[in-house]
């Protein structure tokens, strides 16, 4: 395919009326090479729906040490100081840390556990690398949802991702239920690319993520996938695990219950989708939020247990 073709425009200004995706959902099929752990009928509930939820994924003692980590990032204060670090809006509370697979081991290594890598590459048919990371913090009474949107077409728009062969791997730190503010995902929404009017302003990013307006689709077209395929919001203890696509519909509440909700977010991105010039924005948007130098094919991670358990032998 010849570089930055615009299969996806979006962000032109005018109108335009949402089509059929372009790009396969299960990217290589019965092939051998990219066999994984996932089995057929998974593979066509992710093909129909657009996400998988795997309710208690991993145990709370691999959860709670990432808390324990959010809250001394929360100490350092130069870390604090950088682009890369979000505030609520409204609060000043700490919203999203980005880049956490670079700045923490105990994140790059979640990236690369073989339980979710082996799922990633079986979905998206090849090797992959981290296209962003990010912690999302929702504290009780507070904690600003998130209006509707598709991922793939910010990163298309904004970050040149040039086809629909990424996806977002969310683990849950806090319990998600239905009052703290839990992801909400429209099943069946990934099928179509829905174009949004407006165009990016310049230095977008650094009002997107505290309050995306640019890149959200008109109502009628968000009702009419919502009438089709409904809305559903995942619920489950810490440690659940959401894979859902790049181009799934998908939005949170405000978070107005007394608990929490956290979550991290890595996104997986193939190596054969590498980003090119942004196509909707004049011009790209900073590493942290969209990795495009040093790729690399992200390579299997001892299972966690196995290598706390050497360290636990060793260290009798
Ligand atoms: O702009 C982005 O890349 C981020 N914004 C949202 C609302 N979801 C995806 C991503 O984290
Ligand atoms: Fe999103």
């Amino acid at each position: 395919m010849t570089a930055n073709v615009d299969l996806y425009p979006t962000r032109t200004g005018s109108p335009q009326t949402m089509s059929p995706r372009l790009d396969p959902v299960v990217h290589a099929r019965n092939q051998r090479r990219w066999e994984g752990p996932l089995s057929e009928e998974a593979l066509s509930r992710y093909e129909r729906d657009g996400f998988l939820w795997f309710e208690g994924f991993f145990s709370m003692d691999r959860v709670t040490p990432f808390f324990d980590e959010l809250k001394s990032l929360a100490r350092d204060a130069s870390l604090m100081q950088s682009d890369s670090v979000i505030a609520d809006p409204d609060t000043g509370e700490l919203r999203s840390v980005f880049n956490m697979h670079r700045i923490s081991e105990r994140f790059d290594a979640l990236t690369r556990d073989p339980r979710i890598l082996g799922m990633v590459r079986q979905l998206l048919g090849s090797d992959v690398y981290i296209h962003q990371s990010r912690i999302n913090d929702k504290f009780g009474f507070q904690g600003n949802g998130f209006n509707w949107h598709s991922d793939f077409e910010t990163w298309h728009a904004e970050d040149g991702m040039p086809r629909m062969r990424a996806l977002s791997a969310s683990l849950m730190l806090t319990d998600n239920n239905e009052f703290n503010g839990p992801l909400m995902l429209m099943p069946g929404s990934h099928q179509y690319f829905v174009p949004c009017i407006q165009q990016t302003p310049e230095q977008n990013w650094q009002s997107s993520l505290k309050t995306q307006q640019v890149g959200v689709p008109d109502q009628q077209s968000l009702q009419q996938l919502a009438d089709r395929g409904g809305i559903q919001a995942p619920k489950g203890p810490a440690g659940s695990l959401l894979l859902f696509e790049c181009n799934t519909l998908h939005a949170s509440n405000k978070n107005l219950s007394p608990w929490p909700r956290s979550n991290l977010f890595f996104v997986y991105n193939s190596v054969d989708n590498a980003l090119e010039a942004p196509h909707g924005a004049q011009a790209p948007r900073p590493e942290f939020l969209a990795t495009r130098e040093d790729i690399r094919p992200l390579d299997m991670e001892d299972p966690w247990e196995a290598r706390s358990a050497v360290g636990q032998a060793t260290a009798a």
